[in-house]
């Protein structure tokens, strides 16, 4: 792979927007992004395997709970930084960002917010450390947007509930330690439990044969008559809507990340239309590819606007579902677009794993499937605005 010469568009100077945290906090991502992800990533995307020695590194740079508080670990970072965080790493990989997401928005994020005391401080450092690492398991082989029909369940056995089901299109599972699991109890209200690796009857076979998320682990959880102990329950929230709380933090995160991605695209192909010459001039001269580039740079100024509106209405504690579900369709849509166009304009280079287009755009086929598919995301806006829900 080329080297990584990668420079952040900054169209409409949204630097001045930034605070100085916000600014360390993306720079010291993007160095460590240069430094560790870009030399190594294309190898492992090649062979379809999780980099695990970043998981330090991830950590050290605050990927690993960043807005959760400090007394657990976290880095007590405010939601624009959170975003950073996540634009600088998807920059790298939307993969690697995926491991980061899940850890703390789908893992972290539940027992912080609806765990006990005792269990914040028995995983909310470890996961924060990456001595730790988690996955998060609400998809099943028959309900993938339609999370509420979920048939994995739990029983009361008295000291321990027992746990039989199974999750499949899972980030982290193959290799994580715990995982964050929705299942019915017996009433058939989905309850969150933490489920250890090591735990009887718990199985994490890897998902092979993906042409997307290569550098990312995913797999199945498996439940066949599991032990949970009762210590294990998140008691602070029930009901669907306790997972899809989760899901509007990795949701913004993805919001942000994909703007990560959308940059590395254009400003390769930016690099490359100015430097690759055909018919006596550089390609960046002729006006097609000026109207793909002109109109790449306008989308991602119109992406991290929206991003760092909705960053301010986070912190604020103001952001609704339907505004992150508009974002992350939004922002995750145009992404795979530039994607799409920037690499026609590297003509046949833009097919190999010297530049990191073509990667970034398989991967970007994920995003725009998971954390809600781009038509579910259509569909939460159509509901808050006519009041009308037509999901069923
Ligand atoms: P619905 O009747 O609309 O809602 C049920 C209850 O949940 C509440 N609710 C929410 N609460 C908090 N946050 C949200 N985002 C919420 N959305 C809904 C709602 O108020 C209601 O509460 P209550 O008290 O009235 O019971 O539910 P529905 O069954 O009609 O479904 C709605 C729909 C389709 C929008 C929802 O199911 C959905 O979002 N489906 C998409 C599923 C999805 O996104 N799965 C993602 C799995 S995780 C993943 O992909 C990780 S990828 C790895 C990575 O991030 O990198
Ligand atoms: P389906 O729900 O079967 O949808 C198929 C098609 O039908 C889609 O185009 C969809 O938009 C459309 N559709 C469905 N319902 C409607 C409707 N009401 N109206 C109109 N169209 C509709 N899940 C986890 O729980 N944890 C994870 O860590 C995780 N990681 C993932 C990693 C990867 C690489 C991938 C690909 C997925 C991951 N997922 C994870 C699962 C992901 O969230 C689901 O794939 C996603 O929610 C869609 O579910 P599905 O694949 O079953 O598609």
């Amino acid at each position: 792979m080329k080297p990584d010469l990668f420079e952040s568009p900054d169209y409409y100077m949204l630097d001045d927007l930034l605070s100085d945290e916000h600014k360390l906090v993306r720079n010291a991502t993007r160095d460590w992004v240069k430094r560790a992800v870009s030399p190594i990533i294309e190898d492992y995307a090649q062979k379809a395997e999780f980099p695990s020695q970043i998981i330090n590194g991830l950590a050290e740079i605050g990927a690993f709970g960043p807005y959760i508080p400090s007394t657990y670990g976290g880095a007590g970072l405010d939601q624009i930084s959170y975003g950073l965080l996540m634009q600088e790493i998807e920059r790298g990989d939307s993969g690697v960002r995926s491991t980061a997401s899940v850890q703390s928005s789908l893992v972290m994020y539940p027992i912080f917010a609806y765990g006990t005391e005792d269990q914040r401080k028995k995983y909310l450092p470890k996961l924060a450390s990456g001595e730790f690492m988690g996955s998060f398991g609400l998809t099943e082989p028959n309900h993938g947007s339609n999370p509420g029909g979920m048939e994995t369940k739990f029983k009361d056995m008295g000291d321990h509930y027992l746990l039989n089901g199974a999750k499949l299109w899972i980030s982290n599972a193959p290799f994580a330690d715990i995982a964050v699991v929705w299942a019915k109890n017996e009433e058939g209200r989905i309850h969150g439990l933490i489920v250890e690796r090591g735990m009887e009857g718990f199985s994490t076979p890897e998902t092979h044969n993906k042409w997307s998320l290569r550098a990312s682990a995913t797999g199945e959880l498996i439940f066949d008559d599991v032990k949970v102990p009762k210590e294990n329950l998140l008691p602070g929230k029930n009901g669907l809507g306790a997972p899809l709380g989760c899901l509007d933090s990795a949701r913004y995160g993805i919001a942000w990340g994909a703007i990560g991605a959308a940059m590395d695209c254009y400003d390769t192909a930016l690099r490359y239309a100015k430097e690759r010459t055909q018919f006596g001039k550089p390609i960046a001269a002729f006006q097609l590819q000026q109207k793909k580039l002109a109109e790449m740079i306008t989308e991602i100024t119109k992406a991290q606007l929206l991003a760092y509106r909705l960053g301010q209405l986070k912190n604020e504690g103001k952001a609704t579902t339907a505004q992150i579900s508009m974002a992350k369709r939004n922002n995750v849509e145009m992404a795979l677009k530039i994607a799409r166009e920037a690499r026609q304009i590297l003509g046949g280079m833009g097919i190999t794993g010297e530049y990191s287009i073509m990667r970034h755009m398989m991967n970007l086929e994920s995003v725009v499937t998971y954390e809600g598919t781009h038509d579910i995301h259509l569909l939460i806006t159509g509901a808050d605005i006519t009041g009308i829900q037509a999901f069923k």
